[in-house]
């Protein structure tokens, strides 16, 4: 018998009949992109799910950062985690910036706020920060830093879909926050991200950005792009709104399911969050070391379930990024050491019975 395939995503999608109503005005129309209505829809509904007075969406989520490094005018040096997703770094790079990496901290695994300072140098423009896994930031100390340093701060949010901070979204926070509604993310659109900022003109300009620049009078008024999402990917965006808190219920309860067969093993680590503040979209382990963790994939694969390295390698170490004069210690060892486990609407209590339980006799051997 072919064994049942088990990834550690697979997208929430509402049902085929409710994507093909939703596109058939766009049918109808034959408008299919250029800020159409389901676009301008899909950014009313996601303001209102966010709370948030500004958002625009875009192409996807590494767009998103690079729209807010260009409409922030950023030129020079930028502060992020070697813990991340290549995006992050590959965005400030694009832009014609130079990323420079900060270790995270080991337990939350985010940025480390006292090591900011020692890495700001007289070309330090911004921080770009990262919610790891939807958990975030300490914002009060980065933003206490940028305000000394004169500094921008961007948050990368690409993992913190409906995540709130102390009464506020999470996307609320620093000058631009950036989130991802990429295929494997919480809130999916198939491609699709967007930038939220509290500055309504910034927000404009991103709008003429990501269309070339124009300025909807058929005046070219900026250095744009084309980073526009289609009226296809926010029917789809639109669609899977309503899906959102159930989602988010039911990853919560595989959370806690995984917790309650993991924990008692001293070698296996977990993330340091609120449970208040955190989607579950990720379930993220740590493992004694990489041998242990090669040995767990192994296994894992050999019953068809595949888990992922999320993040690895530490971008210090990545080759095009290279940098050899960062002292990166907690990210090295993170990145060497951790795996997302599946978690996902096809993942029972029997799954993750039967994942436990490989992971318990592949550590204790
Ligand atoms: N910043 C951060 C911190 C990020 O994590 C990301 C993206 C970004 C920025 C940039 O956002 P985007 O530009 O992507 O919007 C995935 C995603 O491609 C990426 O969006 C994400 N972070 C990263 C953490 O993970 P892969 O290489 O793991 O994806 P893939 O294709 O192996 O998918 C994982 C599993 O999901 C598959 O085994 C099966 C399932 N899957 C995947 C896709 C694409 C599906 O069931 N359907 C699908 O369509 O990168």
């Amino acid at each position: 018998m072919e064994l049942k395939k088990v990834f550690v995503t697979k997208p929430s999608l509402a049902s085929l009949d409710t994507f093909k109503e939703m596109l058939e005005p766009a049918w109808e129309s034959g408008i299919l992109t250029h800020n159409g209505p389901l676009v301008q829809r899909f950014e009313s509904e996601l303001e209102d799910l966010y709370e948030v007075d500004h958002l625009a969406v875009v192409t996807n989520g590494t767009l998103a950062i690079q729209l807010a490094i260009r409409a922030l005018n950023l030129k020079g040096e930028i502060i992020t985690p070697a813990f991340t997703w290549i995006a992050t770094a590959s965005a400030i790079k694009w832009e014609g910036c130079i990323p420079v990496f900060v270790d995270v901290e080991s337990d939350t695994y985010n940025i480390d706020p006292n090591k900011i300072e020692a890495s700001i140098m007289k070309d330090t423009v911004a921080i770009c920060a990262v919610h790891v896994f939807s958990n975030p930031c300490n914002v009060e100390a980065i933003e206490k830093i940028a305000d000394k340093h004169n500094l921008k701060v961007i948050y990368d949010g690409a993992h913190a879909s409906n995540v709130e901070y102390k009464g506020v979204n999470i996307l609320e926070y620093g000058d631009i926050s950036t989130v991802s509604f990429h295929a494997t993310k919480l809130l999916n659109s198939g491609e699709g991200g967007a930038c939220v900022s509290k500055s309504e003109e910034l927000i404009s300009r991103i709008k003429r950005l990501r269309f070339f620049g124009y300025d909807g009078q058929g005046e070219i008024v900026d250095e744009g792009c084309n980073g526009k999402m289609t009226e296809v990917h926010a029917a789809l965006g639109l669609v899977n709104i309503p899906l959102v808190e159930e989602v988010i219920e039911h990853r919560k309860q595989i959370y806690s399911s995984y917790r309650e067969r993991l924990e008692n093993i001293e070698s296996i680590g977990f993330q340091k969050i609120n449970k208040e503040s955190y989607n579950f979209s990720y379930m993220p382990i740590t493992l004694n070391s990489e041998e242990t963790l090669l040995k767990v994939i192994a296994e894992l694969n050999k019953e068809g379930i595949y888990p992922r390295r999320y993040f690895y390698p530490s971008l210090n170490q990545v080759e095009s990024l290279k940098d050899k004069s960062c002292h990166v210690p907690n990210s090295e060892s993170l990145a060497s050491r951790i795996i997302c486990l599946p978690s996902h609407n096809n993942v029972d209590e029997d799954t993750i019975q039967k994942i436990s339980d490989i992971i318990t006799r592949t550590v204790s051997s």
